[in-house]
């Protein structure tokens, strides 16, 4: 399967019983009204954790409807935390939103080894973009939470991305390891790394995907480009999947694709027991929106 387009995660909801989705630190304007709206299209049933007043003071000023939502009082923004989380992990509910709260505060909780959402992997984030110069849409991880990924690193990031398309339906999805040259250089740690995840995948100790690396940008995502250089490949200009070397290459393509190129974007991070949506101010409302999609398309079955 190919998806072309973010709107194509409504098409995945279809046959899927509602996820319950936790906001913690409700009283967020762009949180509050993302989840609202993937609501009134029936793909979420939010419950908000937070400050009641709060919430109830943006839901006026903004004309949003707050009737028949579940709502749990707590202003103390680590305690609302606490709580969301630890609804995700007793099973009340099936997504993590952030709110009102620092992404980090978000993270630590999550990461908390006695009542976080830890399920052993690396924990790792995950966005697709819908670009109009490309043909499909094409994943990009880790563009925000693992800094300065190792192998072992990159393994798990693959793995929890490729289990990730996996569910929206890519069974064999196509992923280019992104160096700064398509040559492995000793002097290039990411061209290293991508090599030894492609042998990995050629001996199935990486599996469900075909990668191939390192590929720079241009020949990963253009065939014409590839063939110029003289390079074989069954991935290049067909990815699913650009992995990164760093937050720092990643940070860059994800804002370049968003403010350049005028890119829809997804994203949500893995590795969790749960999906986990965290929005920032300068997403837009769409990107928030497709984000709770997203992560109510791979969340578990309630
Ligand atoms: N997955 C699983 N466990 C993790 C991960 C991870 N990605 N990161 C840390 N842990 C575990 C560690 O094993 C350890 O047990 C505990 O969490 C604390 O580890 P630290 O001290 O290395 O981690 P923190 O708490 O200092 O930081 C974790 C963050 C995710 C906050 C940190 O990696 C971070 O700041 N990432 C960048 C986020 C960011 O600024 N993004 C900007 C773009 S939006």
């Amino acid at each position: 399967m190919t998806l072309k387009h973010l709107s194509e995660l409504k098409e995945l909801l279809v046959d899927k019983p509602t996820s319950r989705l936790v906001l913690a630190a409700a009283q967020d304007h762009n949180s509050l009204t993302s989840a609202l709206m993937a609501a009134r299209d029936g793909f979420v049933e939010p419950i908000l954790v937070g400050d009641k007043e709060a919430v109830q003071k943006i839901a006026s000023d903004n004309n949003l409807d707050l009737s028949g939502l579940r709502m749990i009082h707590e202003p103390d923004n680590d305690m609302a935390v606490e709580i969301a989380v630890k609804m995700v992990r007793s099973n009340q509910a099936d997504i993590l939103m952030k709110g009102n709260v620092g992404t980090s505060s978000l993270l630590k909780a999550v990461l908390n080894k006695e009542w976080g959402l830890r399920s052993g992997a690396l924990l790792s984030h995950f966005a697709i973009f819908e670009v109009e110069a490309y043909h499909k849409l094409i994943a990009v991880s880790d563009v925000a939470m693992n800094i300065a990924p190792n192998l072992q690193d990159k393994i798990s990031i693959v793995n929890n991305s490729v289990a990730c398309l996996n569910r929206l339906g890519i069974e064999m999805p196509k992923v280019a390891v992104l160096g700064a040259v398509e040559m492995v250089s000793e002097n290039m740690q990411a061209t290293l790394d991508a090599a030894l995840l492609s042998k990995m995948n050629q001996r199935e100790q990486i599996k469900n995907c075909l990668i191939d690396g390192p590929l720079a940008f241009d020949n990963a995502i253009s065939l014409e480009s590839a063939r110029h250089k003289g390079i074989k490949s069954d991935v290049a200009g067909d990815t699913d999947l650009l992995i990164m070397p760093d937050i720092e290459v990643g940070n860059v393509l994800y804002k370049s694709l968003v403010f350049f190129a005028h890119s829809g974007v997804a994203a949500v991070i893995l590795g969790a027991t749960a999906p986990i949506v965290l929005t920032s101010r300068s997403d837009s409302d769409q990107a928030k929106y497709y984000s709770i999609l997203l992560a109510a398309a791979i969340a578990r079955p309630r």
